[in-house]
C-alpha cells in the first residue's frame, strides 16, 4: 500500500489568473488562504507569480519576484513546516524561493523556458514538476494538434525527464505531469485523463492539473462560463485520476477533493 493522494493546494498571487485572478493582493491574504489550504489538508502550496490561462502574456521577472517571494516569506512565517511549490519557469524566481524557504519548483515549461534551471535543480537538489504545454499559453488554444495526444505527451515527458537527469537532476526528484488544458481540446483533456495509467507506468510520480477548467463545463461538469461552478467536476476527474494511478492533485478546493481522493485511492489499493 503506497503513501494515499498528495494534494497541491493552489496559491495564485496574480491579479489575471483564470479562477481566482485577484482574489489575493497582500501577503497577509496569501498567509490566510495558505492557513485554509494546509488546514483543508494540503500537503503542498503551489505559490505562482505569474498567470498561464489561455491568452495570459507573460510578465517580468521583477514583477514575478515581487509577487511571489514576500508571499513565501510571510507564509514560512506564519507556517514554517510548510513545503512550498514555486510555479515559475524562471530560474532566477526559482532559486530566491528556493533561499526563501520553498522546497521544490513546478516548472510548466519542463525546463525548457530557462537553460539555468536544470542545472539550479541538481544543485539544489529540489523536486521539480516537469509539465507538457503546446505552444505558449499566448496562442496555446489556437487549433492545437497531436497525431495521438497520449503518446506524444508521454515521450516529451520523458523526454525531458532524460534531460534533466543528464543535466545530474536527481531521478527520484521527478514528477511528470501531462499538462491539462495546455495546448489541449476537450477530446485532448479526456483522452489523456483516460490513459493516465499509461504515464504512471513509466515510473513516475504524476501530477494531475485539472481544478475548475474549462473543459469541464465544455462536457456538461458545470458552467463553461464560471470556473468556481466547476468543483463537483473537479473532484469527480481527480477521482477517476487517482483510480487511474495519479498521486499528486493540484487542486484550488482541497477540502472537496480530499474526501473523494481517499475513496479513490481505496478503492485503486483494492
Ligand atoms: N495549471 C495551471 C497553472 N500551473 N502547473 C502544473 N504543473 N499543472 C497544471 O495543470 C497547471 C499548472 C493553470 O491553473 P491556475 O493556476 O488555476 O490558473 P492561472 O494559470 O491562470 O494562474
Amino acid at each position: 500500500m503506497g503513501p494515499g493522494p498528495v494534494l497541491m493546494g493552489i496559491l495564485n498571487v496574480t491579479p489575471d489568473s483564470f479562477s481566482d485572478g485577484g482574489d489575493i493582493d497582500s501577503p497577509a491574504a496569501a498567509a490566510e488562504q495558505a492557513a485554509t489550504l494546509l488546514d483543508e489538508g494540503a500537503a503542498i502550496l503551489d505559490v505562482g507569480g505569474e498567470s498561464t490561462r489561455p491568452g495570459a502574456e507573460p510578465v517580468s521577472a521583477d514583477e514575478e519576484l515581487q509577487r511571489v517571494i514576500p508571499v513565501i516569506e510571510e507564509i514560512l512565517s506564519a507556517r514554517p513546516q510548510s513545503i512550498i511549490s514555486v510555479d515559475t519557469y524562471r530560474a532566477g524566481v526559482a532559486e530566491a524561493a528556493l533561499d526563501a524557504g520553498a522546497s521544490m519548483v513546478n516548472d510548466v515549461t519542463a525546463l525548457r523556458g530557462d537553460e539555468r534551471m536544470a542545472p539550479l535543480l541538481a544543485e539544489r537538489g529540489a523536486p521539480v514538476v516537469l509539465m507538457h504545454m503546446q505552444g505558449e499559453p499566448r496562442n496555446m488554444q489556437q487549433n492545437p494538434h497531436y497525431e495521438d495526444v497520449v503518446r506524444e505527451v508521454r515521450e516529451f515527458l520523458l523526454q525531458r525527464a532524460e534531460h534533466a537527469i543528464s543535466a545530474s537532476v536527481n531521478p527520484s526528484a521527478i514528477v511528470l505531469d501531462p499538462g491539462i488544458g495546455f495546448g489541449k481540446t476537450v477530446e485532448h483533456n479526456l483522452e489523456l485523463l483516460e490513459h493516465t495509467g499509461e504515464l504512471v507506468r513509466e515510473g513516475f510520480p504524476v501530477l494531475i492539473g485539472l481544478s475548475r477548467k474549462r473543459f469541464l463545463g465544455e462536457i456538461g461538469a458545470g458552467s463553461p462560463e464560471s470556473a468556481k461552478e466547476r468543483i463537483s467536476g473537479t473532484v469527480a476527474a481527480n477521482a477517476l485520476a487517482c483510480e487511474r494511478g495519479a498521486s499528486i492533485f493540484r487542486v484550488h478546493d482541497v477540502a472537496a477533493n480530499r474526501e473523494a481522493l481517499a475513496v479513490a485511492a481505496a478503492l485503486r489499493r483494492g
